[in-house]
């Protein structure tokens, strides 16, 4: 008899669990910041009876607490293959293609997320996986060292590599060798407190870009945030300081609405570990500042056409009020942001109607008497207008490019900034990844596409 399989559902939740426990153990201040955010999701329940139903129904409410995503930084191209064929064995595919050195940033970057609905409802977990740009180092020979330093590292246990084999060969794993899986894909993301380098190659790479340091140095790409999901931003924010944690300034994306579009998040700030630096001369002491945890909310996807208008609102607004290192302006910032943002309709019909935002649409009890009594309209929009067909939105899964730049900003320190020639190389990603990054806008496209078919399907109207 074949061996069961169990799914790459199941296989991602479990590497979700374990890489949760194990960043908790780490570092203890995201373990303050799950608790604030869990007591938070708890008060906005109790004074939204209607939205711990809507939860309730979605199946949301057991998982509510469950990390939404997860960031790496890579330092190979060998490294970036690899990762897509592990990430594939827990269900997710490169989905996007970001370009962060537009906003000094020395990366490129993709989003690894589950695409088919059920799958997203099951865990839609994420990782943000960035690839360094090391033809952005100037000095050549700090270039050449750094090549040098990542070529000669493993980030995959050989166990792991083996198990990735056997999926591809098999078309899956059994549950033991899931579990196996799990630990040894664990052992990637884990945090080394001991550098490969001394602590004068740390420096000579550090001072080129913290980033860099922080890529190059370290015998993996230790996890550097996990970002559960939060009913109430704002809240969490406003309260982060109450259990010692500072947060960043300001709120990345959109401002507060009635209806949320896409994504907001806020972190708090990178920490500084001790870290131990290789060398002749013995163990050097150190410290290294990269781990950081975030909370996000998440929103409806726009269309091409409502992300056009997002990216000119939002870019309106920071070019008017920059926010300074110190969080200065933070305040006029918010404030911009929300009373530029109403010019973005805040209501679902209207978003739908103007083809700003995707929706999930479904044939409702009235749709199905009225289409046994034959009395159904023949156009959706007045199918909509009777309450024939109902709809929802679609939420937003992947990440915004300016938002992930005030992340990574944050928790560089404002004096890194640096401008880069602005040549984004997605080939280059894409051949190092070997596989093409996914549309994301064709991905909504089509799951709004498929549910008004199955509707009017649904409703004796196919091919309406
Ligand atoms: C990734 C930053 C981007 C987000 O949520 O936008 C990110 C990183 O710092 O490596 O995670
Ligand atoms: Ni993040």
């Amino acid at each position: 008899m074949p061996q069961a399989f169990v799914s790459t559902d199941r296989i991602r939740s479990l590497f979700t669990e374990a890489m949760s426990q194990m960043y908790r153990t780490e570092v203890p201040q995201y373990g303050t910041l799950i608790e604030l955010v869990a007591e938070v999701n708890a008060g906005c329940l109790e004074k939204d009876p209607a939205l711990r139903e809507r939860l309730a129904g979605a199946g949301e409410l057991e998982r509510i607490d469950i990390e939404r995503h997860g960031a790496i930084r890579l330092g190979t191209a060998e490294e970036l293959f690899t990762i897509r064929r592990l990430f594939t064995v827990m269900g997710m595919q490169a989905v996007g293609y970001y370009d962060l050195s537009v906003a000094g940033v020395p990366v490129h970057s993709t989003c690894f997320r589950p695409i088919d609905e059920t799958a997203l409802n099951t865990n839609p977990f994420r990782v943000f996986t960035s690839l360094l740009r090391l033809e952005l180092i100037e000095d050549e020979n700090l270039r050449r060292e750094a090549e040098a330093i990542l070529a000669k590292r493993r980030i995959y246990t050989p166990r792991a590599v083996a198990l990735i084999e056997r999926h591809e060969q098999n078309g899956g794993l059994t549950e033991a060798e899931a579990s196996e899986f799990v630990a040894e894909a664990l052992e990637t993301f884990r945090w080394h407190g001991e550098a490969t380098v001394s602590a004068e190659t740390y420096k000579r790479l550090h001072d080129a870009h913290r980033l860099i340091a922080d890529v190059v140095s370290f015998k993996g790409p230790h996890i550097n945030h996990l970002t559960p999901r939060t009913l109430d931003i704002d809240a969490v924010q406003a309260r982060m300081p109450e259990r010692g944690i500072t947060p960043k300034a300001v709120i990345e994306g959109p401002p507060r609405r009635q209806c949320d579009i896409l994504l907001r998040q806020t972190s708090f700030k990178a920490l500084e570990e001790a870290i131990v630096f290789s060398g002749n001369e013995g163990a050097v002491q150190g410290t290294h500042t990269a781990r950081f945890g975030e909370i996000e909310q998440r929103g409806v996807a726009l269309t091409a056409k409502g992300r056009a208008l997002y990216d000119r609102l939002l870019a309106s607004v920071r070019g008017e009020v920059q926010v300074g290192a110190g969080g200065s302006k933070a305040g006029a910032y918010d404030q911009e942001l929300a009373e530029r943002f109403k010019a973005l309709p805040d209501s679902w019909d209207e978003l739908r109607k103007q083809d700003l935002a995707f929706f999930r649409y479904s044939a409702t009890p009235a749709g199905i008497a009225a289409s046994v009594a034959g009395t159904l309209p023949r156009d959706p929009e007045a199918l909509v207008t009777k309450g024939y067909l109902a709809f929802a939105p679609i939420v937003y899964e992947d990440f915004l490019p300016v938002s992930a730049a005030g992340i990574f900003q944050s928790n560089l320190g404002t004096d890194q900034q640096q401008n880069y020639a602005t040549r984004s190389n997605r080939d280059a990603f894409e051949t190092a990844l070997g596989a093409t990054v996914q549309d994301e806008l064709a991905l909504y496209a089509e799951r709004q596409a498929a549910s008004l078919d199955a509707a009017l399907q649904a409703l004796g109207l196919a091919g309406l």
